[in-house]
Parts: structure tokens; C-alpha cells; sequence
């Protein structure tokens, strides 16, 4: 896979090969447990990418294993340890809810995001899964939780409301009402893991999945992306959806006759162009 470091950061890791992205949660020993710095050093990231033309897709995934007890996470959500009265702390003191800053951004983002979890994704993080556009899973260690009523720190956006898009309302009132473990099968057969890989080949069949991608049309992808989320985004899907419209729209002669027109100071000639009904 020949991946390359792009940056050193103190929470994340960040690398890229042949039109791949790789993101993962660093801190291992607490599940991958995310505090505003680990969202930060991801918005960072994920900026990166969404501006860098040669990438079309991004897996995110979590460093493992635990040095502390060998096991694996994607994510475990909101570091409890620095949880306050208004949100997690920075280091500053500031209170911050960051991750909805990062969901946007994967929501919006022109190209294919793939969880990649190879072992816990719960709370916060079961919630980064479901608003990922795809989700491979650990055979063997991955294990889909959601903590938020344990702990009384729910997301009621993309977190929940994507859930029940996945594997619908009374699946989904069950994931969050009762807060069990599901196994990598038992979330692919409620919708919400596109597939289940031995763990030994994740990392590569993620790369597989993404080079399988990267074949297709990047405007094709953009515009399914988009078309997906319209239903569900409002006047901000419409607005991200149509932005892409105008997008094309540029790319036609009747908008080089536009903008000509302008620049020239002269009346545009639409004669090329008729009024299709
Ligand atoms: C992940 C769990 C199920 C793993 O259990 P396991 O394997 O038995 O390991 P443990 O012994 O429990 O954990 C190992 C070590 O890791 C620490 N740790 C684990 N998770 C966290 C965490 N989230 N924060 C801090 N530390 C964590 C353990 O303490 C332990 O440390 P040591 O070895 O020192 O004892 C299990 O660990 C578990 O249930 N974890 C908690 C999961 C949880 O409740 N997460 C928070 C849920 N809420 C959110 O994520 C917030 C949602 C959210 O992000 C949001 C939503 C809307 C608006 C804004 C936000 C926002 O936060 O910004």
C-alpha cells in the first residue's frame, strides 16, 4: 500500500497512497477516545484532503492495539476524562461539542469516506461510523455499542437520525435505548456495516474497496453522494447538491457565452441554446 506520512500530529495519524487517504484515531489505550484536540488534528486532516485533487477516498480507522491489553477500537466517542458542565474541555479550558464540526465535514465532503473498525466503535464514535459512507468491520474484534444514555452525552443529529436510516426506527430505538454490544455480523445484517472482513485483511480490503472506487467517475460519485444525502439534509443538501449543478452548469457553452458576454461588453447570444421544455 506504500502509505506516506503527510503530518505528525500529537492524537492522529494521517497518511496517503495512490488516491488514499488514511486517518486514524491515535490513542489506543483508551479506545481511541476522542477529546477536542484528537477533533482538531481530524478537521485538519480531512481539510487536507477535501482540497487535495488526487484523493478521492478516505478511510478512517483507529490505531490499535491497546499497548495496555491488546485489544482493538475505531473510536469509544467524547474522552470522559475531560468531559465539563458545556462540552469537553480543551486545553484551554474551553468547553467543546467538535465532533459535530467533524461529522459535517465527512457529510459534505466530495468523495467516499469508509469506516474502517477493527475492533469498538461506541458512543460518539459508533455515531462517526453511521455518518461514514461506508462501514467494513472486524470479524473478530469489531463490536458496535452505543453508550449515550449510559452516560448522558447523546447525539440526537446524524448520530441517531442516520442510524435509523440504516437499519430503521425500532432497530435503532433498540441500539440507543438499551445500549448492547453487536457483533461485526449482527450490525452487517441490520444494515449498517457494508462488510464483514477477517481482521488480518481489513486494512487491505479497505484499500481494495477504495482503488475499486477511485476506477469510477469522480463527478458521478460526487453527485450520488449528494443526491444520497438531499432527501435527508434540507435547504443545506440542496445547497451543497446544487452547487454541483452549477458546477456543470460552468462547464457548458451557453456559461462560457455568459460569462464572455460580461468580460466583452456586449449582449449574450443565446441562440445555440433553446428553451427545452
Ligand atoms: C468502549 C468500551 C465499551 C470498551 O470496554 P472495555 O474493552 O471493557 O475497556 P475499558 O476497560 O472500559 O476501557 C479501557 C480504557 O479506556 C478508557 N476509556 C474507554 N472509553 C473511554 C472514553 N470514552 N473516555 C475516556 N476513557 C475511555 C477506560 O477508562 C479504560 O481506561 P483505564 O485502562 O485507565 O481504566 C468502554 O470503555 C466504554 O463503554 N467506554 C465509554 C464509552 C462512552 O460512553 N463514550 C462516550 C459516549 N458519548 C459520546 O461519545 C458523546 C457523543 C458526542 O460525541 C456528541 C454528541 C452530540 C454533540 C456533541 C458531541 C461531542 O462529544 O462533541
Amino acid at each position: 500500500m506504500n502509505w506516506k506520512t503527510v503530518n505528525e500530529y500529537e492524537d492522529i495519524t494521517f497518511k496517503k497512497s495512490n488516491g488514499v487517504a488514511r486517518i486514524a484515531i491515535n490513542r489506543p489505550e483508551i479506545r481511541n477516545a476522542f477529546r477536542p484536540k484528537t477533533l482538531f488534528e481530524l478537521q485538519d486532516a480531512f481539510l487536507d484532503v477535501r482540497e487535495d485533487s488526487n484523493i478521492g477516498v478516505v478511510l478512517l480507522t483507529g490505531e490499535g492495539p491497546s499497548p495496555k491489553d491488546g485489544k482493538w477500537a475505531f473510536c469509544s466517542g467524547g474522552d470522559q476524562n475531560v468531559r465539563g458542565k458545556a462540552g469537553y474541555k480543551d486545553d484551554a479550558g474551553t468547553p467543546r461539542l467538535n465532533v459535530l464540526d467533524l461529522q459535517r465535514m465527512i457529510r459534505f465532503m466530495g468523495k467516499v469516506v469508509i469506516a474502517v473498525v477493527p475492533g469498538w466503535a461506541v458512543g460518539g464514535g459508533h455515531s462517526l461510523h453511521v455518518v461514514c459512507d461506508l462501514t467494513l468491520a472486524s470479524k473478530e474484534h469489531a463490536i458496535f455499542k452505543q453508550t449515550d444514555a449510559d452516560v448522558a452525552s447523546f447525539d440526537g443529529g446524524f448520530g441517531s437520525a442516520l442510524l435509523a436510516r440504516q437499519v430503521g426506527q425500532k432497530k435503532a430505538r433498540e441500539i440507543f435505548f438499551l445500549g448492547r454490544d453487536y457483533s461485526a455480523q449482527e450490525a452487517f445484517e441490520m444494515g449498517m456495516v457494508n462488510k464483514v472482513v477477517p481482521h488480518d485483511e481489513l486494512e487491505e480490503t479497505a484499500y481494495q474497496w477504495a482503488q475499486e472506487i477511485l476506477e469510477k467517475s469522480p463527478t458521478a460519485i460526487r453527485m450520488i453522494k449528494y443526491a444520497f444525502n438531499l432527501v435527508d439534509d434540507g435547504m443545506v443538501g440542496q445547497q451543497v447538491f446544487s452547487g454541483e449543478a452549477t458546477r456543470l452548469a460552468y462547464m457548458t457553452d451557453e456559461a462560457t457565452e455568459g460569462r464572455d458576454a460580461f468580460l466583452e461588453k456586449r449582449k449574450p447570444n443565446w441562440d445555440d441554446y433553446p428553451w427545452i421544455g
